[in-house]
């Protein structure tokens, strides 16, 4: 199975890290030979628990912590030095012996002055946020898509560098002094700020993308690790409130250089209940005390800004409309350990919208916003399932929940996860 793909089926942190980790395991660690990041940049949040010991991953590849793995940081990444040495000398600190780290010559760089805008245009939308991590994501594509983006290659030639952040200021200073009545970023400042990287970065730097696909000609396992989720897609998420990269499976062969045709396997990655965090339509969000709980039972705190994440019963629409625009092969459904503790369990079958039942995806965000959940009913299991570790383990009734699951979503589910340890883990398939 050389190019596998993992990601978000939902709205993000729906256990990423944890099946990269398995897969890994179960292919045998020598076996995954790189693990990609091909969008998003440290706004993502990925927690691997081995040996009890809790790690999180930000900008880094989870298969940093993959012995004998070559992680990969992809053309499609917005990358901060900062972040990333930050991230790396935290791990090694902890004594995590990190894997061999590459980084695309084409990612485009975040500067902290990419934070200072976020955050200044959120204060600035008032009401109407986004409600993002404030990590500088959205003005760093901004300016790849405007074309006055900093790459990562043009921080080795300091005359290059010294224009592109010219040029890129230039149109951001403007913006600052007449729209948000601010002070005017420096050139020099941070031209000072990213040659300070430049030596440790260079020999990561490569062409990730033919490092790629020559491995895959030489038959290696590429392992591509999703970031945010399908619903916060900037074309088939729920915008606006959503990330502003491509977390989708299309989106891996853009963020990386590997053509369609050469990927082998896609994995959705879905909780057994639904989690969102930051602002945006939610049909299924719960405001008693089931949100309360799952939010508690299910430790829904935000990875990267510990901002508590809004909590609500499955939606079998998303994860139908996950399937399709992701081309889904398999799903990988996690936490379901966590509904242990409910005599029933709503799963959200349809949407009613003005009076009319949709079982879609509705057109519109208009109509989004107005769906109510339909729910169908499934008795709970009442029984601690964390040592099971076979699908036969499962009580009666969380085999009949995880089957209605799978049919409702149109897409085998190959494993489940019912803790967060590394070995809490059923292989369905
Ligand atoms: P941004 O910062 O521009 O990407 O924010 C835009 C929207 O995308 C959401 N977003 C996320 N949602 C869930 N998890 C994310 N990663 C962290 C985690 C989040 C955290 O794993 O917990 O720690 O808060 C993530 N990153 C971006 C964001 O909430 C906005 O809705
Ligand atoms: P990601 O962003 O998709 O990688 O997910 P996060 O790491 O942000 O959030 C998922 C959380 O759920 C982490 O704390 C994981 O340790 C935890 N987790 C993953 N799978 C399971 C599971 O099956 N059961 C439980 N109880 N926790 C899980
Ligand atoms: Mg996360």
């Amino acid at each position: 199975m050389p190019a596998i793909v993992i990601l978000g089926a939902q709205w993000g942190d729906e256990g990423k890290g944890k099946a990269t980790d398995l897969l890994a395991q179960q292919h045998g660690e020598d076996s995954i030979d790189f693990v990609v990041r091909t969008s998003g940049g440290h706004n993502a949040g990925h927690t691997i628990v081995v040996n009890g010991e809790k790690f999180a991953t930000h900008l880094l590849p989870s298969g940093i912590l993959t012995k004998g793995a070559t992680s990969v940081i992809a053309n499609g990444v917005v990358v901060s030095p900062e972040a990333l040495f930050r991230e790396l000398d935290s791990l090694i600190a902890r004594g995590v012996e990190v894997a061999d780290l590459k980084v695309s010559a084409n990612a485009h760089v975040i500067a902290s002055y990419h934070s200072t805008i976020d955050k200044v245009t959120e204060r600035f939308l008032g009401k109407n946020q986004i409600g993002t991590t404030g990590r500088g994501i959205g003005p760093a594509y901004a300016d790849k898509i405007n074309r006055v983006g900093v790459r990562i290659a043009d921080l080795f030639d300091e005359g290059i560098l010294r224009q592109k952040v010219e040029a890129a200021l230039d149109v951001r200073n403007h913006l600052l002094a007449k729209v948000y009545n601010r002070r005017a970023i420096e050139v020099d400042a941070v031209v000072e700020e990213l040659l300070a990287y430049v030596e440790r970065l260079r020999p990561m730097v490569c062409d990730t993308s033919l490092l790629l696909n020559n491995a895959l000609d030489e038959g290696k396992t590429v392992l591509f690790e999703g970031a945010q989720a399908t619903m916060l897609d900037v074309d088939h998420g729920t915008y606006p409130f959503v990330t502003s990269s491509n977390p989708v499976a299309g989106g891996v062969c853009v963020g990386s250089g590997v053509g369609p045709t050469r990927i082998d396997r896609v994995i959705g990655v879905i909780k057994a209940y639904t989690t969102r965090v930051g602002s945006g339509p939610f049909p299924t969000e719960l405001f008693d005390e089931d949100g309360e709980k799952l939010q508690r039972l299910g430790g829904e705190i935000g990875v990267s800004t510990g901002r508590t994440r809004r909590c609500g019963w499955y939606d079998a629409v998303v994860a139908r409309y996950a399937t399709r625009v992701n081309g889904l092969t398999d799903l990988f459904l996690t936490k379901l350990d966590i509904l242990d503790n409910w005599d029933r369990i709503p799963v959200c079958v349809g949407y009613e919208i003005d009076g009319v039942r949709h079982d879609e995806m509705p057109m519109t965000q208009t109509e989004f916003h107005h769906a109510k959940p339909v729910y169908e009913y499934f008795d709970g299991w009442g029984t601690d399932i964390s040592s099971c570790r076979s699908f036969d383990d499962l009580p009666r009734n969380a085999q009949v929940y995880v089957q209605a699951l799978e049919e409702m979503s149109g897409t085998r589910i190959w494993g489940v996860g019912v803790g967060p340890g590394r070995e809490q883990t059923i292989v369905v398939h």
